[in-house]
């Protein structure tokens, strides 16, 4: 048999989708588990996330994994070839800071409009509970609803989701639609050419954002019909063929990245670095302005190690590199995000 790579997931999670789509488009041959009996006899991760990894160890013990951003470092450690990390460092960088954007931003814009929103609370109630097994009978269906929603809406709190945060994040998802679509007529990809994990992460996102949850789908649809498209697009890509030159060169920056990384300044920016002071000073708030609105949350702990990831990414690049991403940075307000403290 194959030694296919088992993946326990489920529809509803944007993480799980960025992942498939990955090895999709990666020709990395998955066994997909969805629900509790497919994966029965299967190893713990230690935090309790989806999606799971089921990477075998040297002693060819199965073990589980968690975290979608280093994750995808191992499998271009595992399975060479169609890499989703571009091989110029500067050129890298710029795609770890749009997969954790996705990852870490646009993510609130997620989990707020799904458990927020009469009607997005309805729709996913309903129907998340039956994706870990569909012949539930409906009365325990009816049962998951209520301890499902009930759950999910306490930790909105999580995500900074709020009525002061509301308008933050309902503009900065608006905005970030009205980038991507930019971006989207000169380019079939986030990073050029062929699709960096960046592009997976944004994807992931918006499987749920314009494809499931009917708030912020009926914007996207009504507004953004390429973006539409384009996540529609971006789940198989399996049958691209990708040259080496195919991503996108830092060093003519298209006017379309820079104008998203001036939108990731102006919302990830301040609130990760608000969150990262929060949690050095022992806070139990994080309290910023963004784009002249108050932003209130509790200390998001992981979010503070991504920052640090994020750096680490930094600290890593030679001195020229260095440069260029600053070049690449300079006036998008993504500056404050690697520089030195004190400035
Ligand atoms: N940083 C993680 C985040 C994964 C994550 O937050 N997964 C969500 C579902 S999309 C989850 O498992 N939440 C806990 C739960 O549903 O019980 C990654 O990139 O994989």
């Amino acid at each position: 048999m194959t030694d296919l790579l088992p993946v326990r997931g489920a529809p509803g999670s944007p993480y799980t989708r960025k992942m498939l789509a990955l090895l999709r488009f990666r020709r990395i041959p998955y066994r997909y588990l969805q629900g509790g009996r497919e994966s029965e006899g299967m190893p713990q991760p230690k935090v309790r996330l989806i999606p799971i990894f089921y990477f075998r160890d040297e002693r060819g013990e199965l073990t589980a994994e968690v975290d979608s951003t280093p994750i995808i470092r191992r499998l271009e450690d595992e399975y060479p070839g169609r890499s989703v990390i571009p091989a110029d460092p500067a050129a890298a960088f710029l795609n770890y800071l749009l997969e954790d954007y996705g990852d870490e931003w646009l993510t609130k814009a997620m989990f707020h409009y799904r458990w927020y929103y009469e009607a997005d609370i309805e729709m996913a109630g309903s129907i998340l509970p039956h994706y870990a097994d569909v012949s539930q009978p409906d009365e325990q269906m009816a049962l998951a609803k209520e301890a499902f929603s009930e759950r999910q809406i306490s930790r909105l709190y999580v995500v900074g989701s709020n009525d002061t945060t509301a308008p933050v994040i309902e503009d900065s998802y608006r905005r970030f639609l009205a980038c991507l679509n930019d971006h989207l007529k000169a380019w079939p990809f986030l990073m050029g050419g062929r699709p960096g994990s960046a592009d997976f992460a944004c994807f992931g996102q918006l499987t749920q954002l314009v494809q499931f949850d009917p708030t912020p789908a009926a914007l996207a649809a009504r507004d953004f019909p390429r973006v539409h498209a384009w996540v529609s697009k971006m789940e198989d890509q399996c049958g691209l063929e990708v040259g080496e030159d195919d991503f996108v060169d830092v060093d003519e920056l298209p006017p379309t990245l820079k104008a998203l990384l001036t939108e990731v300044g102006r919302t990830y920016v301040p609130v990760m670095l608000a969150n990262a002071r929060a949690l050095d000073q022992g806070q139990d708030r994080v309290e910023t302005v963004v784009e002249g609105k108050p932003w209130v949350q509790e200390p998001f702990p992981y979010q503070g190690k991504c920052l640090q990831w994020l750096r680490g990414e930094y600290a890593r690049l030679d001195e020229e590199d260095r440069g260029r991403v600053d070049g690449m940075l300079e006036g998008t307000g993504c500056e404050a995000l690697v520089a030195p403290p004190g400035q």
